[in-house]
């Protein structure tokens, strides 16, 4: 079972591009992973409590509650928008969620981790973490760049300083649970400094949920948000599903919350006896001219602003070819406009023009299911194709663009078939017309491959492709180990449709 997440995000405003790539990476590696015929449970959700969406709602004269409730369909709009595929979508103020922090919590306090103490240091609220003096850049929050805020309680605090050589040891031991390297090694620095014990509680806010020993406190919302993957895994409504789906097989996660995800969380699931993740994947940010993209920024983008003129599967396409996971990416619109038109409107646009054009013109769209493939033209065909089905293997680490790479080099191959052959010249000479097939046969196959292989990327214009093309059900229907695989194209019968992805004209 691939059971993979993203972060749940803070609902205190609507989702914008840097948001979107998390959960837009999440999807494509699910859809990749139904296409190979895993089972998959793919979760996102909403990060509902805290002191940052409680002061949100105060801003707005609401309670609580219903600015979230207010809040929550623009992410259901957005992913829906963008075509997300999610198994599920989980809310922190559900009652599933509450009935799975608390017995977990409850574990942690009975394995001897808890005891209360006194907090008194910086606080950005924007994180909703604490900082020590010295992690402080001049005296702001190191990722917001805000003044932070001195907070002054009594709390229960967690033993996190208990468990730095277990994960030091988990961390050697398991070269994949932090991905990639770079990130691997920071978390190892961290850790190596020693780990301090961590307030898990708030006594001044009562907008989270209260503690089962003590219910004048709150959970600090990082101990309850990070539960939510236990939550959505069925925990406390589904105990059976959470036996089969625990546990995890990757979070993925921007590298602003690294540390709460390879640090915090390990040791709270090592301190409530549970298993730890296979992997943690963390990506860059996503940066407009120069700049991370995030709530506060005045030149915010949504994926609202970029649809209407890409569709989805063109933004789709966009954001996992051209920004890698791992590193900083930097967004422009012109660069997305020029990679559209080079790559969806040319490359891969005109071929499926072309040799659907050509299949209609000389066929009436019914060409026969030649099996023979061994000319020497279609060699090269064969062999990207082949090769493009190998790149998939990319999803499984993250590396989109290693898999679109792939399947760009058989689009490029397969146009160059046509070229090649030239079946405008081979329909003019009836002693042709067996040769005619074979070429026909050979492009129309590739452009049923390259439907399957785009499939987890751009779901929409695959299914349109597979439907020109007279195919039954659906172009990620797989399993891919059959689907994906270069043989002959099935005598059906093809049609011309609208281009999938109209030229973008720059004024
Ligand atoms: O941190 N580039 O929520 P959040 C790339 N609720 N990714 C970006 C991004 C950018 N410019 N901006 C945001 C929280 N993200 C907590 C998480 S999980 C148990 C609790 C993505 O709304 C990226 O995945 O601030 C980042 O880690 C996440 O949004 C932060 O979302």
């Amino acid at each position: 079972m691939i059971y993979l997440s993203t972060p749940i995000y803070y609902p205190n405003d609507r989702p914008h591009i840097g948001t979107a790539y998390t959960t837009l990476v999440a999807d494509a590696v699910a859809r990749y992973w139904r296409l190979v015929g895993e089972e998959v449970y793919s979760v996102t959700g909403v990060d509902e409590y805290g002191l940052k969406i409680a002061r949100a709602a105060e801003d707005h004269g609401v309670t609580p509650q219903e600015w979230v409730d207010s809040i929550v369909g623009h992410f259901h709009e957005t992913w829906a928008l963008l075509d997300m595929s999610f198994d599920d979508f989980i809310r922190t103020t559900e009652e599933r969620h509450r009935n799975t922090v608390q017995p977990l919590l409850q574990r942690m306090y009975d394995a001897g981790d808890v005891y209360k103490g006194h907090y008194e240091g910086p606080y950005c609220v924007a994180c909703e973490a604490y900082y020590t003096a010295e992690q402080l850049v001049d005296g702001k929050c190191p990722v917001h760049k805000r003044q932070v805020e001195i907070h002054s309680e009594d709390n229960w605090f967690f033993r996190w300083s208990r468990y730095g050589d277990r994960l030091l040891e988990h961390v050697a031991a398991n070269p994949e649970f932090i991905t990639p390297d770079t990130r691997r090694n920071e978390v190892i620095g961290f850790i190596q400094q020693g780990l301090e014990d961590i307030s898990m509680s708030r006594s001044s806010l009562s907008w989270g949920i209260p503690l089962p020993w003590d219910d004048s406190q709150v959970a600090y919302v990082w101990f309850d948000a990070l539960i939510n993957y236990v939550s959505a895994a069925g925990f406390s409504d589904d105990p059976d599903r959470f036996v089969k789906q625990w546990p995890v097989w990757a979070h993925l996660v921007g590298k602003d919350i690294l540390r709460f995800h390879a640090v915090l969380w390990p040791a709270m699931l090592m301190s409530a006896g549970l298993a730890l993740p296979r992997q943690i994947a963390v990506h860059g940010w996503l940066l407009v001219g120069g700049e991370k993209m995030s709530k506060s920024n005045a030149t915010q983008i949504l994926p609202s602003d970029l649809v209407p003129t890409f569709g989805a599967d063109g933004y789709r396409y966009h954001f996992l070819r051209d920004v890698s996971f791992g590193p900083d990416g930097n967004f422009s619109w012109e660069g997305m406009v020029d990679r559209y038109n080079a790559d969806l409107a040319n490359d891969f646009g005109n071929l499926v023009n072309r040799v659907l054009n050509i299949a209609v013109s000389y066929r009436g769209g019914n060409v026969p299911a030649v099996s023979d493939h061994g000319a020497a033209e279609e060699a090269v065909l064969v062999a990207t194709a082949a090769e493009a089905l190998a790149a998939l293997d990319g999803f499984a680490e993250f590396r989109t663009k290693q898999a679109l790479d792939g399947v760009w080099r058989l689009f490029g191959a397969a146009n160059a078939f046509v070229e090649a052959t030239a079946p405008w010249h081979l329909a003019k000479n009836p002693e042709m017309a067996g040769r005619l097939d074979q070429v026909l046969n050979a492009a129309l196959e590739s452009l049923r491959v390259g439907a399957v292989l785009i499939s987890p990327v751009m779901p929409s214009a695959a299914n349109k492709l597979w439907a020109m093309l007279g195919l039954p059900g659906g172009a990620g229907d797989g399993p891919l180990a059959t689907t994906g695989v270069f043989g002959t194209f099935p005598a059906v019968t093809v049609t011309k449709g609208d281009p999938l992805f109209p030229r973008i004209e720059v004024p």
